[in-house]
């Protein structure tokens, strides 16, 4: 959808757009960016991995409910890579060499974080992107599974 000439210019818009100047609607839209990553965290043989927050039940040991962990799940093949962000679960994505530590001891790594976003509004029939994020050329031949 484009910017539209419209005869109207006295109201403020209506649930397709809004009005800027007179007789110019602006269209509600979104904007896709797309960014090819080609990934070499420390070397070419790289894992990817999925960060994904949820609540604990109520115990004995979170008596308050109010505790809450990370889960980490390894996308091990490109099918499994096409993923779609999470604010429920504060979704992120984890770039990194299995063989490379830091000083810490756990794997040299970039964390994929989806700030300021929001969900694909139209219908899923005119979607023409997979996924928030698609590894699939991280996943061509140099990730470990
Ligand atoms: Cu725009």
């Amino acid at each position: 959808m484009l910017t539209k000439a419209t005869d109207d210019t006295t109201e403020t818009g209506n649930h397709l757009g809004y009005l800027v100047a007179p007789h110019v609607v602006a269209v509600n839209h979104q904007h896709f960016l797309n960014f090819r990553l080609d990934f070499d965290v420390d070397g070419p043989i790289n894992n990817l991995s999925e960060m994904t927050v949820a609540a604990l039940p109520q115990s004995e040991r979170n008596r308050q409910a109010n505790a809450f962990a990370m889960e980490e799940t390894m996308l091990a093949s490109e099918a499994m890579a096409v993923r779609d962000m999470s604010l429920a679960q504060s979704r992120a994505w984890m770039v990194m060499n299995p063989d490379k530590k830091n000083a810490l001891g756990t794997p040299c790594a970039y964390m994929l974080m989806p700030g300021s976003n929001s969900v694909f509004y139209p219908l899923e029939t005119s979607r023409s992107t997979k996924g928030t994020v698609c590894i699939a050329s991280l996943l061509g031949n140099k990730v470990q599974s």
